[in-house]
């Protein structure tokens, strides 16, 4: 079932946790799909074969993630063990850090760009979702859902991998799809989830105010690098005046490199806080995580992010383009 030579490492976090009760799961601020169905589908997991497990992220579960956290309480006892999953970053563990930063064991993330802060790890950047991990995990620990007769919460559990999975990869369209990716969906759908609906739930259904807030966007949208590059600026503003959901708007960063020659989609977000983000989606041979990079941010090969500390969107703006473009120009020198 390992697809990547990790074995012994996929074997080496099994042994720890099936060692542990009490077990608290951890994922990033701002949580994702993967992060989400990570989390939740491990807790499940971890619960059908008698432990007791909980989760915890520093942010609220978004409204369309809500069916994976049906029927699981809060955190109501003290861990004795903590892991995180899907976090590249202890930056991005926000309050968790202080509140479990000092328990925590074992990290299972994908992220080519993991800086280490547990004492142990399994970290492989060929997933191309943590949740695909913890389907390995769960099954390395024995749980097999792939049974005749799936429980509620066996199907539940699932509905959590499919998730991160299908999210991460843009129900499978995204380069870091693997013939794993699929495989795991194929050992879900076997089961009996309904994954048309969950597809439908995450890619399709959107709300009004987001084609509002999408129109605009794309009014405002900039080619620039001899047009492989196109920029979008996403202020506070436009939510507010759309009233367009944030993690809605987020994701029509990935529409920028559907342009034809366009090979770096980037957008850049003010936050609430003021505080100034960008999101890059690229197409080979172009690298999002090359760039982002360069900000002291990180991710994949097709996605990644970083902040722009101290600039205003103007100054973001600028120094994001002139980062594109210098990128553009090494690649085009690189590849002849
Ligand atoms: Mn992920």
């Amino acid at each position: 079932m390992i697809p990547f030579d990790q074995d012994r490492d996929c074997m080496e976090a099994a042994k720890l946790i099936e060692s542990w009760d009490d077990v608290l799961v951890v994922c990033h601020a701002n949580p994702d799909g993967d992060a989400l169905g990570s989390m939740l589908g491990l807790v499940r997991g971890l619960r059908s074969m008698g432990k007791r497990a909980g989760w915890y992220c520093a942010d609220p579960v978004p409204g369309k993630f809500a069916y994976l956290v049906e029927n699981l309480p809060e955190l109501d006892f003290t861990p004795a063990h903590v892991l995180t999953v899907d976090v590249a970053d202890q930056k991005l563990l926000g309050d968790a850090w202080e509140k479990f930063g000092d328990k925590i064991e074992l990290a299972i993330d994908h992220h080519g760009t993991h800086k280490p802060f547990a004492p142990a790890r399994w970290v492989c950047g060929e997933y191309a979702a943590t949740a695909e991990m913890i389907w390995c995990l769960l099954d390395m620990m024995g749980y097999n859902p792939q049974k005749a007769h799936p429980s509620q919460e066996d199907l539940k559990t699932a509905q959590c991998i499919y998730t991160g999975v299908a999210t991460d990869t843009g129900c499978f369209l995204f380069q870091n799809t693997t013939w794993f990716s699929h495989m795991v969906a194929a050992s879900i759908q076997r089961i009996g989830v309904d994954v048309s609906e969950i597809n439908r739930g995450l890619f399709e259904t959107k709300s009004l105010a987001y084609f509002q807030a999408e129109r605009r966007m794309l009014e405002g949208m900039e080619l620039f690098g001899g047009g492989k590059a196109a920029m979008a600026l996403l202020p506070q503003s436009l939510y507010a005046e759309t009233g367009a959901r944030e993690d809605e708007v987020d994701a029509a960063v990935g529409q920028l490199r559907q342009i034809e020659g366009v090979l770096v989609g980037v957008s850049i977000k003010e936050k609430p806080s003021g505080e100034i983000k960008a999101s890059l989606r690229t197409n080979p041979p172009a690298n999002a995580s090359a760039i982002a990079q360069r900000f002291g941010g990180g991710g994949h090969a097709g996605a990644a992010g970083c902040t722009l500390d101290g600039m205003d969107m103007a100054q973001a703006r600028l120094a994001m383009m002139r980062a594109c473009e210098d990128y553009l120009a090494e690649l085009e020198e690189a590849n002849g």
